[in-house]
């Protein structure tokens, strides 16, 4: 279903057309009203003028984690703090975190972006929708439960209580969507076989996911486990929060809310911009934020453009891959290049652990190690027999050094003792040979 028609339909070359032309206006506003920007256009001999198309952007200058670290908390601010009606941030597990401001425009602006994701997701005001969310600073909960309720659907802010809380809200509350990250859906559906709940019992029609990354199978996995379609959203705190990108019900690619946003995907070395259909780090250049815009922002996520025609759907926005890594997660270990994304889908094939997992390089003796610290599954810790942990350790260290070709040691951890239910989000790879 289309939320805004007259946007998500507009033909590629108007869409370029109102791109260039907010773009504009944004370069003019974060030239006058932060420092950073006015000091780096300076020095760069940027002539904001001079941008006639979207190609010309390659040749302004990004804006990096590091620089918002730099800005903490409120250089960035475009506006003054009295026109700011909203503050968000980061968690900041990796470093400073990243404080953001919205203005009332931008709150309204927003809560469209995320109501066009769960229109797009199929959501209408019959929909009882439950957010499993975190309601804090983090923008999840807040950004879906506005969306949702200018839909007009009945929105129930679950937050992320526990599992049995959500079960109980799901049955007797009648929730037909569940809109949480795919490792807390997981984690419900593990519950629902647990109390032997058929999810035929429940209401649920759709799951919208997103904050994270998961691969297909973790998506067959929940789709099986609750009973829902699912649908993939993507977002981050800096450039808005949830409503950046997001599925529609044909799966064809997540459609990027091009009215508000401008994609690039750049080579992660050179930084040049990739032919599209090319693997590449997202860059995203805001276009109508007025508290917190952000110039050619690098996100660390890595995706590709899948296509630039019109879907299925309706909508002509420009469609992304689903985000297949991060850049600061990308692991070169002996030569090979793994993504946390590959283990995932090695560890979801194998019975009897969670599939959380957290990977550790460290430097032992001059020689590199790498270590997959996998959780077991809560049934499996019941039965708590060492010769057989033993032998399963022993099969997924032989399965990852098959698919990865390199050595690894496994170890096995408690159930929730790498992710906790619904508590925020996990670093995947921790290097420890970078701070000795
Ligand atoms: O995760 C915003 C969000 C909330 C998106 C709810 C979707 C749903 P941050 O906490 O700033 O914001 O984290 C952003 O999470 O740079 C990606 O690395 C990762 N991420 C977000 N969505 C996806 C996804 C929110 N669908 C960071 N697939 C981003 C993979 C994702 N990774």
């Amino acid at each position: 279903m289309l939320y805004n028609k007259k946007m998500e339909t507009m033909p590629q070359p108007d869409i370029e057309q109102l791109q260039i032309e907010r773009l504009q206006s944004t370069l003019n506003r974060v030239y006058r009203n932060v420092a950073f920007y006015k000091h780096i256009f300076d020095e760069k001999k940027i002539d904001i003028e001079k941008l006639k198309s979207k190609q010309d952007l390659a040749g302004l200058p990004f804006t990096t984690r590091e620089d918002l670290n730099n800005c903490y908390p409120y250089d960035m601010f475009a506006v003054p703090l009295r026109d700011i009606v909203r503050i968000h941030s980061t968690s900041g597990t990796t470093g400073k975190p990243v404080v953001v401001g919205y203005t009332k425009n931008d709150l309204r602006h927003w809560t469209e972006c995320t109501a066009r994701l769960l229109a797009s997701a199929g959501i209408t005001d019959h929909d009882v929708v439950q957010i499993a969310f975190h309601y804090d600073l983090f923008t999840g909960g807040f950004g879906f439960h506005q969306g949702a309720e200018l839909i007009g659907a009945s929105v129930i802010p679950a937050s992320t209580s526990t599992l049995e809380k959500q079960i109980l809200i799901m049955k007797d509350f009648k929730s037909t969507a569940l809109v949480c990250t795919p490792s807390f859906a997981f984690h419900i559906a593990g519950m629902l076989e647990e109390t032997n709940t058929h999810p035929e019992n429940l209401f649920l029609k759709v799951g919208i996911f997103g904050a994270e990354p998961w691969s297909e199978l973790m998506r067959d996995r929940i789709e099986k486990g609750l009973h829902v379609d699912s649908i993939d959203t993507y977002g981050l705190t800096e450039i808005i929060g949830p409503g950046v990108a997001g599925e529609c019900e044909y799966h064809t690619g997540l459609h990027i809310n091009e009215d508000h946003f401008i994609v690039e995907v750049v080579d992660t070395s050179t930084l040049e911009p990739v032919p599209t259909g090319n693997e590449g780090e997202l860059v995203f250049t805001t276009i109508t934020k007025e508290g917190f815009p952000l110039i050619r922002y690098r996100t660390g996520d890595i995706a590709r453009i899948i296509s630039t025609e019109p879907c299925e759907c309706g909508r002509t926005f420009v469609r992304i891959s689903r985000i297949i890594g991060r850049t600061d997660d990308m692991i070169f270990f002996e030569g090979v290049k793994i993504l946390p994304a590959q283990i995932e889908e090695m560890l979801l094939d194998i019975k009897g652990i969670a599939p959380h997992f957290r990977i550790v390089i460290d430097r032992e003796q001059e020689k590199d190690t790498i270590e997959i610290q996998v959780e077991i599954s809560k049934t499996l810790s019941a039965i708590d027999e060492l010769k057989y942990l033993e032998s399963l350790r022993n099969s997924i260290a032989e399965k990852l050094e098959k698919k990865l070709g390199i050595q690894v040691k496994v170890s096995l951890a408690e159930p929730g003792s790498i992710r906790k239910e619904g508590k925020g989000k996990v670093r995947l790879v921790e290097d420890r040979r970078s701070v000795r």
